[in-house]
């Protein structure tokens, strides 16, 4: 299959590539590298050394014998996008390539609205190049758990039944995201919802849990590494407790840190997404996915962090420290995640064995994660 990956040199993207070329499919992507602008910008950098993507591309074009193209260039720019889109023609396209981070949009107005037109721009036009070149295409599209924030009943696959006053209908569950990123997704999955119903376009749009770890097969060789984040801005939870044990900093939950959310290893990340590709739904369908393993507390996580770190002969204490977000530290939480499993999904490790994976591997970049410890406490606030 034609598969097209925007956002290709980012932290799923590059291992994605990889694993989708791997399996047969024949893989082109695009990327502007804000990901690594921006991480330069809040003065932090990938604990991992990562090559430019060139250099990837030849190294893994090398040991695998398969090819890859990339076309360098801003989905925000509707000409390039539908230039790229009109010229590859993929039958599916994996959009990853929007800006991730919920504390670099709550920093100001400046990068809020970076943020959002980033993100809901370049989806629009990814939406709108489909509509004009090929309308049959998937867009397997990378939207967030957070979507949904943490309501005090169970959440659905997207969509619920409902009765009200007497009338019965299925309607999208409802969003209430908790930072102007989060928002963003939401705001896409408007525009997807109303791109297939007018256009007949088909999407799956994937609710995806916090993404950990660092080790997929693929990754036989230094210069195929991927990217690893510990800062505040780009670090996610767990990333960041396992880079925080490997120098010796206590973990950060922050609040009473009740907060839960579900989370996914990377490797299994690529999996879910090979089988939504490989699955596509109808033409004008359009389905959401849950994505995630299991659901943890940030103080589980903590727990689990310092368990496994001490197996090593690392000793790590946890530190509560004052929440810089406005979210619940202590809620109900109980989401589906039905469909993947039923296409053939099944975590590979358990989260203990993974952290067994990720924690001596990080353990090799310890020197870079010390450069940047000063990058670790968190100093953008969601009320100033
Ligand atoms: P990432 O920042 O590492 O990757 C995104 C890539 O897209 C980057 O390389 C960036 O340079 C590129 N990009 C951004 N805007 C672009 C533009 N206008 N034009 C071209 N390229 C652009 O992020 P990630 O962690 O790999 O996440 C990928 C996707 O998955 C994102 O949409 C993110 O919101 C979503 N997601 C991530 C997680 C997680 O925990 N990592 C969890 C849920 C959802
Ligand atoms: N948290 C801590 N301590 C830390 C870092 C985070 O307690 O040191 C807490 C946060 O307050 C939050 C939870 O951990 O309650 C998750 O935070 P996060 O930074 O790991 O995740 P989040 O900001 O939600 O964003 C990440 C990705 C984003 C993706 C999202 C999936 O950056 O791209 O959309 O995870 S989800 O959380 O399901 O919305």
């Amino acid at each position: 299959m034609r598969i097209m990956i925007m956002g290709m040199d980012g932290y799923l993207g590059w291992p994605l590539s990889m694993y989708l070329s791997a399996r047969g499919h024949e893989v082109s992507g695009v990327d502007n590298f804000t990901r690594r602008r921006i991480v330069k910008e809040i003065g932090s950098w990938s604990a991992t050394p990562i090559k430019p993507i060139e250099q990837r591309i030849k190294t893994y074009e090398k040991v695998s014998g398969k090819k890859v193209t990339f076309y360098s260039g801003d989905l925000t720019h509707s000409d390039f996008t539908d230039l790229v889109i009109k010229r590859e023609r993929p039958e599916t396209i994996v959009h990853l390539g929007e800006i991730p981070s919920a504390p670099y949009s709550m920093i100001d107005v400046e990068h809020c609205n970076f943020v959002q037109t980033n993100n809901v721009i370049g989806n629009n036009n990814i939406l709108f190049a489909m509509h004009n070149h090929v309308p049959g295409c998937h867009l397997l599209k990378l939207g967030t758990m957070g979507e949904y924030g943490t309501p005090n009943v169970d959440i659905p696959e997207g969509f619920f039944e409902i009765e009200y006053r007497g009338r019965k209908d299925r309607l999208p569950f409802p969003k209430q995201p908790g930072s102007w990123y989060h928002l963003t997704k939401a705001h896409d999955t408007n525009n997807i919802i109303f791109a297939c119903k007018i256009w007949g376009l088909r999407s799956t749009d994937i609710m995806q849990g916090v993404v950990h770890g660092i080790v997929t097969d693929d990754m036989v060789d230094d210069d195929l590494l991927t990217r690893y984040d510990f800062d505040e801005a780009f670090g996610t939870a767990l990333n960041r407790f396992c880079a925080q044990a490997v120098i010796g900093h206590e973990l950060t939950p922050y609040g009473k840190g009740g907060q839960t959310r579900g989370y996914i290893a990377l490797r299994d990340s690529m999996q879910c997404l090979t089988l939504a590709a490989e699955n596509p739904p109808d033409e004008g369908e359009y389905r959401v996915f849950n994505q995630f393993e299991e659901c943890y507390s940030v103080n589980d996580l903590a727990e689990h962090v310092v368990k496994i770190a001490g197996e090593s002969g690392i000793e790590v204490k946890i530190w509560n420290i004052e929440n810089p977000r406005i979210e619940a530290e202590e809620h109900y939480y109980n989401p589906d995640r039905e469909l993947l499993p039923k296409l053939g999904f099944r975590p590979t490790n358990t989260l203990d064995d993974e952290l067994r994976m990720t924690i001596p591997k990080l353990t090799q970049y310890k020197e870079r994660i010390e450069v940047k410890r000063d990058r670790i406490m968190p100093t953008i606030r969601w009320k100033n």
